[in-house]
């Protein structure tokens, strides 16, 4: 008799910012486990219809649901009409975010708290409203995107590295609070992955790209489909007694001080 822990078939899953890049990988590789995607963004509901439409072309059930995270309202309807017209939300990841890169001394307050907002605010304010039903069944899955910056600094991205730092302790508080009710709360790290968010600093021939490839221990950018197994694993039965620990899929950047660039 073989159990297949990883098994995501009958679950509905909302990822925030999912109509693309990190959240669509992470989202593709749940429906790949059986899992019903609710896909959300807030830029286009042409851009969520487009996405729900990749998602069906490779066989994944998908819904959209277009809400602004930093909007508690919105989010509070949100997760009313999803509830009504889709089914109860049983894995959360909460990946919208956005980063804006400049040195402390030039960034404008506006700027930071926008940072804030949306990659540390809009992670409790999502949780708090799905965390409900979820106590009320009896468990659930949320997983937090973390980072680099969750453990690392870097001149230029220190709204979004004291976001980033912010996110993985409210990982914790949340693991803290709500494991009593069978609900597990974790992060995912990811390192430097090709996306849309790194492309200005992955170009070749610009430093930061070269540094990156000789930093990570793998020598490479990761793809966004490297997080798809740390996903499912986190939203699923094997990860029944895992909680409030951040998995880093770097490539190895944490593992190690690095080694000079022409070594
Ligand atoms: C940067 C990058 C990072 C990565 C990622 C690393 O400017 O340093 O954009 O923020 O996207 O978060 O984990």
């Amino acid at each position: 008799m073989s159990i297949n822990l990883f098994d995501l078939t009958g679950k509905i899953a909302l990822v925030t910012g999912s109509t693309h890049g990190l959240g669509m990988a992470m989202a593709k590789g749940l429906g790949m486990a059986g899992a019903t995607i609710v896909v959300n963004g807030n830029s286009s509901q042409e851009k969520i219809d487009n996405a729900v439409a990749e998602y069906a072309k490779d066989g994944i059930k998908a819904f959209g649901s277009k809400f602004n995270v930093v909007n508690e309202t919105e989010v509070k309807e949100a997760i009313a009409a999803i509830e009504k017209e889709i089914g109860y939300i049983d894995i959360l990841i909460n990946n919208a975010g956005i980063i804006k890169r400049s040195p402390l001394l030039e960034m404008e307050v506006a700027d930071f708290k926008e940072v804030i907002d949306i990659d540390l605010v809009s992670p409790f304010i999502v949780s708090k409203h799905v965390v409900k039903r979820m106590i009320e069944r009896g468990g659930g899955k949320i997983i937090n995107i973390c980072s680099m910056m969750s453990e690392l600094g870097r001149d230029s991205v220190s709204a979004y590295a004291a976001a980033k730092g912010g996110l993985k302790m409210l990982t914790q508080s949340m693991a803290t609070e709500w494991a009593k009710y069978n609900i597990q709360t974790n992060g995912i790290g990811p390192g430097y992955f090709a996306t849309s968010q790194t492309a200005p600093i992955r170009v070749d021939g610009h430093p930061f790209n070269e540094f990156i490839i000789s930093r990570t221990p793998a020598g490479r950018w990761g793809d966004p489909d490297d997080l798809q197994g740390a996903a499912i694993f986190l939203s699923s039965k094997a990860s029944d007694f895992v909680n409030g620990h951040v998995i880093y899929v770097d490539g190895g950047i944490l593992a190690t001080i690095g080694k000079p660039y022409n070594e």
